[in-house]
């Protein structure tokens, strides 16, 4: 079959990283905050034993930040999410579900607090920034709300500390789970926080200015040499594995974010002033209809899904959709995650999903996947 191309043009962006990327054997590329994302280098397969390993340096520019700051900025952000972000302090980063006033998802960012009055919003494929700038205004409120130039570079594998220790020096071996601190590379200061898409540990380095990232990506290539470093990406199996959601693909703005399983995300007992709140304790108290889980899905190596498969329960009624799906070459079965009723969520559940190639029979399994997570 003809493999369509992406034709580029200023649209799709692209980053102070991609001459890098593909001069070191990028494979395929997404689009994402309307930027390139890489997709493969060595293959799927290939990349993900890689990952589990060894050491990669990830092109993630498409992660952009959205900034609030002024006087209101706390405001705000508060008003964006749903999750009680009071005690998030300077130096902190928290997973905040972005809900509409119906509580279905709008975003699914990671939020860093840079000072009282100042953070970033490191977002998923959604206009954010439309959203908080609209508000913003509507609301009179004394904030800025914009867009920065900053390109996050992500260090992900069982080495990866090892190889920023090396870069940017053994303080960062200091920086827990979710938290970041400024540190310099030749003099100029970056942000480097412990995160990354990925549950085998590793940082993510905030650049903001192309020169200095194409010189830290030379570094971090050469610094990780004893460690196999090599490209990446985030990874489709590791991350399905992990229970990672990706937003456009597993959860969509017709999701709320309880239905996508981000219940500990979602502050319902908090008397915080935030835009979905009331519906989403309004659907926690009538019952969650459907939810995200994990599917170990029977046979052969599934084909990509590109649009969400049927799901049915044994009696061959719809009860929900498998929305991300893939082979696992280390659990030998295919890993998916599904939007199931309610009914359906209990692990061990057995239900059947309409592949493009047939019917196959699945089990509702527990996420993360066993062995998923080495951080
Ligand atoms: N890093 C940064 N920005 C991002 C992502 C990222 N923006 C887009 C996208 N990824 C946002 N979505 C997620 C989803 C999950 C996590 C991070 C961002 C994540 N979750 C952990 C987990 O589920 O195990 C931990 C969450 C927690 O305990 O607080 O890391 O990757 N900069």
């Amino acid at each position: 079959m003809n493999a369509p191309r992406l034709a580029m043009s200023r649209r799709t962006r692209s980053t102070p990283f991609s001459s890098r990327v593909e001069a070191a054997g990028l494979a395929s590329y997404t689009v994402y905050n309307h930027m390139l994302l890489p997709t493969s280098f060595r293959g799927v397969e290939a990349d993900y034993w890689h990952l589990r390993t060894a050491a990669q340096i990830w092109d993630v520019s498409v992660e952009r930040q959205v900034e609030l700051i002024g006087p209101d900025a706390a405001r705000l952000a508060q008003l964006l999410t749903v999750r009680d972000i009071s005690k998030v302090g300077i130096g902190r980063c928290a997973y905040v579900p972005i809900c509409d006033a119906a509580g279905k998802l709008i975003n699914d960012p990671i939020l860093m607090r840079l000072a009282d009055d100042r953070y970033w919003l490191s977002v998923a494929d959604s206009d954010v920034v439309l959203w908080a700038g609209g508000l913003a205004h509507g609301m009179n409120l004394n904030v800025s709300v914009f867009e920065p130039d900053v390109w996050p570079l992500a260090v992900q594998g069982p080495r990866a500390e090892d190889v920023v220790a090396a870069v940017l020096g053994d303080q960062v071996r200091a920086i827990t789970f979710f938290r970041f601190a400024v540190t310099a590379f030749r003099g100029h200061p970056l942000v480097v926080a412990r995160t990354g898409w990925s549950a085998q540990g590793g940082f993510e380095i905030y650049v903001d200015d192309p020169t200095v990232g194409a010189d830290l990506y030379d570094a971090l290539t050469q610094a990780g040499e004893p460690f196999d470093i090599g490209p990446g990406c985030p990874n489709l199996i590791e991350r399905i594995e992990a229970g990672l959601l990706s937003y456009g693909n597993d959860v969509t703005r017709h999701d709320t974010a309880l239905e996508a399983g981000l219940d500990r995300y979602c502050s319902l007992q908090s008397s915080i002033e935030a835009i979905g709140l009331d519906a989403l304790r309004a659907q926690a108290a009538a019952g969650v209809p459907r939810r995200i889980v994990g599917l170990q899905i029977d046979g052969a190596q599934v084909p990509a899904n590109r649009d969400p498969w049927t799901t049915v329960d044994s009696n061959g009624r719809v009860i929900g959709d498998t929305r991300s799906a893939v082979w696992s070459p280390r659990l030998e079965t295919n890993v998916a995650l599904a939007m199931v009723d309610a009914a359906f969520t209990r692990v061990g559940s057995q239900l059947v999903v309409e592949c493009p190639d047939g019917q196959r029979s699945a089990t509702v399994v527990e996420l993360p996947f066993p062995g998923a997570v080495q951080r």
